[in-house]
């Protein structure tokens, strides 16, 4: 039965004021574009404190959180296991610029975890993962150009901003002003889901490619899981024509399963980059291959790639009480998927009631509702949705006391603090919303 809720007429005022005064020294009064809500319109919203799967903001609503970050709080807000090992850290110090035995403990649990790799290079965000990632491939292969997806985002980094995902598109500037025309040339942009595609780009630039670089299950186009094949295609394919693939699992990594996609969908990749999770809120990103890739880097290879916090014992305690939450406890993994499959049918039910046109997503505990007719499969499909609807739809929800992305090409991310109470409380909002999409 659904539950009955009502709209919670929310305010926003201690937000919209922080919001002006933040604009005043922070261009944009955000440090990260999507957070201004330029794509759905209206005040970005002050966070003061977040706890398990709820934001607390400064107008003292209590939204249930469905972003969690963007990916890292897999297990809810301020859980106990990273907030006591982070607290105790710092007691200690919180970066040296030295070697310390926690950056092993981490690499050896990650390693551990994920298949295919001997070893792991920490960096302090997903951009700078993927950034060293194609550097080492295009340093190990001695070629230059890389194949990269539409819709697809890789961090910020020149090489990616070619017609990337996420807060990239909602600017309608998919090629970012400052990227030289020489960096853009080397990037090769593919249709997702089309290996005839990928394969005429291959043919097409004979013995120039160093990788493709794919997020094996997209989510900066909202979530776009890979067609039956795609991958084991693009596995063949780099196979046939000496090329790397890279899985940027940065928002797949310890999230769709232990061993992210590759053992999620039994693919193998030659590097895997890392965020979010592995960071368990803490900035961290990682980069990993097997050894003979690894073994190119500085400071026993010529690929250099340097950081002054890569590896600092605060963000490491972070990052490894939350992998050992996760391995010790591989369950969160079907529990996640079960609840985004509860929350699937339950939003799915509440707009067909209503007549709403809308496709979902899914897959594992990425989620992403598209206002579009057709099956959302890449960039264009995706691009098919009417943001009109999104956009009311998100104000709707939030009306609700309910946080989802603030852009339709984003990929909701469950946490496992969520209730089924929360759940069926979303679900109840949807209903509530669609009467007037
Ligand atoms: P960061 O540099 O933001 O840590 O990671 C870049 C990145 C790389 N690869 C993938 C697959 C990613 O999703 C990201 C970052 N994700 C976005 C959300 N779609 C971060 C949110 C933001 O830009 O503020």
């Amino acid at each position: 039965m659904t539950k009955k809720i009502s709209i919670k007429h929310m305010i926003y005022q201690r937000s919209s004021a922080l919001f002006a005064a933040a604009q005043k020294v922070i261009p944009g009064g955000v440090n990260s574009p999507v957070r201004a809500f330029k794509a759905v319109g209206g005040d970005p919203i002050f966070v003061k404190e977040a706890r398990g799967a709820y934001l607390y903001d400064e107008d003292e609503n209590r939204l249930i959180d469905y972003i969690n970050s963007w990916g890292p709080m897999i297990l809810g807000h301020a859980h106990p296991a990273v907030v006591n090992a982070v607290v105790e850290k710092a007691k200690k110090g919180t970066s040296f610029g030295m070697p310390t035995e926690i950056e092993t403990q981490i690499a050896a649990l990650a390693v551990s975890m994920v298949p295919n790799i001997d070893k792991i290079r920490f960096v302090n965000s997903g951009t700078e993962a993927c950034m060293s990632a194609v550097r080492l491939a295009r340093g190990y292969t001695g070629k230059d150009k890389i194949i990269k997806f539409a819709g697809c985002y890789h961090g910020h980094s020149d090489s990616f901003l070619i017609q990337a995902g996420s807060g990239a598109v909602t600017f309608g500037s998919p090629n970012s002003p400052g990227v030289t025309k020489g960096t853009a040339q080397d990037t090769l942009l593919a249709r997702y889901n089309d290996l005839a595609h990928v394969e005429d780009i291959m043919t097409s630039n004979k013995d120039e490619i160093a990788c493709v670089i794919i997020e094996p299950v997209a989510g900066n186009m909202g979530c776009i899981p890979p067609e039956k094949g795609f991958l084991e295609g693009l596995r063949s394919l780099c196979d046939a024509h000496n090329i790397l693939l890279v899985f940027d699992e940065v928002m797949t990594g310890f999230r769709l399963s232990k061993g992210g996609v590759q053992e999620l969908l039994d693919v193998n990749a030659d590097m895997i980059t890392f965020g979010k999770v592995i960071g368990g809120g803490l900035p961290v990103g990682a980069f990993a291959a097997r050894e003979e890739i690894m073994n190119h880097l500085a400071p026993l290879g010529p690929v250099y790639q340097a950081g002054t916090l890569s590896g600092n014992p605060l963000a490491m305690a972070a990052g490894l009480a939350m992998l050992t939450e996760l391995n010790d406890n591989p369950e969160i993994f079907n529990s996640l998927a079960d609840k985004t499959e509860y929350l699937h049918k339950g939003i799915t039910k509440a707009l067909h009631n209503h007549n709403v046109i809308h496709t979902i997503n899914r897959l594992g505990s990425m989620i992403s509702v598209h206002f579009a007719e057709d099956k959302v499969v890449d960039f264009d499909t995706a691009a098919k949705g009417n943001n009109d609807t999104f956009k009311k739809f998100f104000h709707g929800m939030l009306d609700h006391g309910i946080y989802i992305a603030p852009s339709a090409f984003e990929s909701w991310f469950i946490t496992d603090a969520l209730t089924y109470e929360d759940l069926d409380e979303t679900i109840a909002a949807v209903e509530n919303v669609a009467r007037r999409l």
